[in-house]
């Protein structure tokens, strides 16, 4: 008989830095070094996919539960809420080496609201005493009606491999959402590719705009939280270039510096851009590069 296979989405919520990438990056493994493309809606964005020959969890980030600072407000605090409602888990991740904080308790007044299972996952415990952990237990026991709580070190993998399975026990059965080898980024380098783009028909006049494609050559997420994005700006002619380029490389950092923070704020993360100048005369009459720079007909 063949087993049943079983998916859904689960939410990671959690402080700042208490090891969120870290885990999905444990837990993924070498996939998620590229990065991920975004959920049905802009303000979510899937993380990371774990998929195994029973199951597929799709883990996706609500920026606006734990980044109340966000520019977007209340309205973002709104639509995590909604989004939190459904998925079909949450793990909320804590710090056992923090005690728990405003950040925490915020995130909490939230998730009284959620109706949706919700995993307390306690990370690094690496950086603490056994006796402590206990302590740690205590402190949140009583904040939410936890379906489960998990102690883990992301660093080390230690209760990562346990805790993923009890998410699958727990997921309804379902499709695989997405092939078992792909996590498809191409919506998030498109974006990526086009919030540059922009910046340099903002910044350029003349012949320049019409003559631009961006290729988004590279996204990989670094260790922590930032996010290493190469790319090159494809123009037709040597002078163009020199343009772009500017005087002293003037105008091309300011291409970078002014894309860099529009693409910070969508990935919510700290972003390291390089910029390259390629000319490739005719570029736009040509079938095979036309392709390459992702206007597929
Ligand atoms: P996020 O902001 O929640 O995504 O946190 P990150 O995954 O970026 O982790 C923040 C910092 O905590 C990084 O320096 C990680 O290396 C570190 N970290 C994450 N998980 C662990 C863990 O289990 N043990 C230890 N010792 N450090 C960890
Ligand atoms: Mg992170
Ligand atoms: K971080």
């Amino acid at each position: 008989m063949e087993e049943k296979f079983h998916s859904g989405f689960v939410a990671i919520v959690g402080r700042p830095n208490v090891g969120k990438s870290t885990f999905l990056n444990n837990v993924v493994g070498q996939k998620i070094a590229i990065m991920s493309d975004k959920a049905q809606t802009t303000r979510n964005k899937i993380q990371g996919i774990y998929t195994a020959d029973n199951a597929q969890i799709v883990f996706i980030d609500t920026p606006g539960i734990h980044k109340p600072h966000s520019r977007l407000g209340d309205f973002m605090v709104q639509s995590a809420l909604s989004t939190l409602n459904e998925v079909d888990a949450v793990i909320f991740m804590v710090n056992a080496e923090q005690k728990r904080g405003r950040g925490d308790d915020f995130i909490i007044e939230r998730l009284k609201k959620v109706k949706k299972p919700i995993y307390l996952v306690i990370n690094k415990i690496d950086k603490i005493h056994p006796d402590h952990l206990l302590e740690v237990m205590d402190d949140y026991r009583d904040t939410l009606d936890y379906k489960d709580v998990f102690p883990i070190s992301a660093l080390n993998g230690n209760n990562c491999a346990e805790l993923v399975h009890d998410l699958v026990e727990d997921l309804p059965e379902g499709p695989q959402y997405y092939p078992e080898d792909q996590i498809t980024d191409h919506p998030e380098r498109f974006i990526v590719g086009e919030l540059i783009r922009e910046k340099v028909l903002q910044l350029t006049r003349e012949e320049i705009p019409h003559s631009v494609a961006v290729v988004v050559e590279r996204i990989k997420r670094e260790d922590d939280e930032k996010v290493l994005i190469q790319a090159t700006i494809v123009v037709e002619r040597a002078s163009q270039k020199g343009i772009i380029i500017g005087k002293g490389g003037k105008m091309l950092k300011e291409i970078g510096t002014r894309a860099r923070k529009e693409i910070e704020f969508m990935l919510g993360d700290k972003v390291f851009l390089e910029l390259w100048v390629k000319v490739q005369p005719n570029w736009k009459d040509r079938q095979v590069d036309l392709k390459a720079f992702g206007y597929r007909q």
